[in-house]
């Protein structure tokens, strides 16, 4: 072989020692290829039937909306696709040990030279075969990620990818140290300690922070959401199950960032409606301190400036600016709310 092309098709594989991959001269080496393969084969598919019946339908945990049973698929899939793969590496791996261990009587010396160096077929398909499952897997990811409409990840403050859903029901999720609160424009600008979500409905989580970095992760309706001080972040879901689910703050994001979780709640769409008009009334009190609903806050907007909430009196002598050294909260951007502020009866 010459030494300027890299590599050349194997014939006349007799001049040189068995190997792997080469066709053996007669009475020499087996087909290690064909040993190999049913091994594999087996192993794979005992893996992957495994996975898909046992482990799989619980990971990532809960089905409760649109994007966790998205969520579910797509992993297992890949899983499914990852798991041969990466037993054909150790099954190679554990036939060569074994196979030309150094103290086998047969085994050939190790050789260097040409037959080391390069095989045609080989090259070949591992090129073949390794594009072909990479290119499958970035069509398959993108094409998950666009048509459920982000498949329940952040997309920032701007989506591309939108539901078409007519009617949906916006809440805002607000991170601080160390907990999460949420906000209801369409009942009111109500804001509570716990999550409830109507069920078989579009949900378009805006989700921002008052301090500092936190992330929104809701894993049962497979909803993860970074929460950043002034940037209104928007993800969607459409739930599918009544029950509980986890909210987790998912970034470390201070002391007590491991005391940061609540349980939120999907309830039927008659029961939800009649906890949000409740509730709504019952806060009204409380509603009243707070700043007016906006995509995000400054910390100010807390009510320290003595506008709303707790410094009543409203006499501070320092500007926002010198208490805190931050701008005055951002006006609310967007000029229609209502169009996706929709509550959600009677859909
Ligand atoms: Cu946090």
């Amino acid at each position: 072989m010459s030494e300027d092309t890299g590599f050349q098709p194997q014939s006349g594989a007799g001049a040189q020692p068995p190997g792997p991959g080469r066709t053996p001269p007669a009475g020499g080496q087996p087909h290690h290829f064909r040993r190999m393969i049913p091994i594999w084969l087996a192993l794979a598919l005992a893996c992957d039937l495994i996975w898909w019946f046992v482990v799989g339908p619980h990971v990532p945990p809960g089905d409760m909306s649109t994007s966790a049973v998205g969520a579910q698929f797509d992993f297992n899939v890949l899983f499914l696709a990852a798991a041969p793969v990466v037993l054909a590496v150790w099954v190679y791996l554990a036939y060569a040990v074994w196979t030309w261990r150094a103290s086998r009587a047969d085994a050939p010396e190790p050789v260097g030279g040409p037959a080391a160096r390069s095989n045609f077929k080989v090259q070949f398909w591992w090129i073949a075969i390794t594009t072909v499952v990479v290119l499958a897997a970035f069509v398959f990811g993108t094409v998950e990620l666009i048509v459920p409409a982000g498949a329940g990840g952040a997309e920032g403050p701007n989506p591309i990818w939108k539901p078409t859903a007519k009617h949906m029901l916006v809440v805002q999720v607000i991170a601080q140290q160390w907990k999460f609160t949420y906000r209801y424009p369409s009942y009111g600008g109500m804001q509570t300690n716990t999550l409830v979500l109507p069920n078989n409905t579009w949900i378009a989580f805006h989700v921002t922070s008052l301090d500092v970095i936190h992330s929104f992760w809701a894993y049962q309706i497979g909803v993860k959401v970074d929460a950043n001080p002034q940037l209104d972040d928007v993800a969607y879901t459409k739930t599918r199950q009544t029950g509980t689910f986890t909210v987790r703050c998912s970034e470390l994001c201070g002391i007590w960032h491991g005391a940061m979780f609540d349980y939120g709640k999907v309830l039927s769409k008659s029961a939800f409606d009649h906890w949000a008009t409740t509730t709504e009334k019952k806060q009204a009190v409380n509603t009243k301190y707070l700043p007016p609903f906006a995509w995000t806050y400054s910390p100010t907007a807390n009510g320290a400036t003595g506008a709303t909430g707790v410094n009543t009196s409203g006499q501070s002598p320092f500007s926002p600016e010198q208490h805190y050294g931050a701008t005055p909260a951002r006006k609310l951007v967007r000029s229609s709310l209502t169009s996706t502020a929709t509550p959600t009866t009677g859909t």
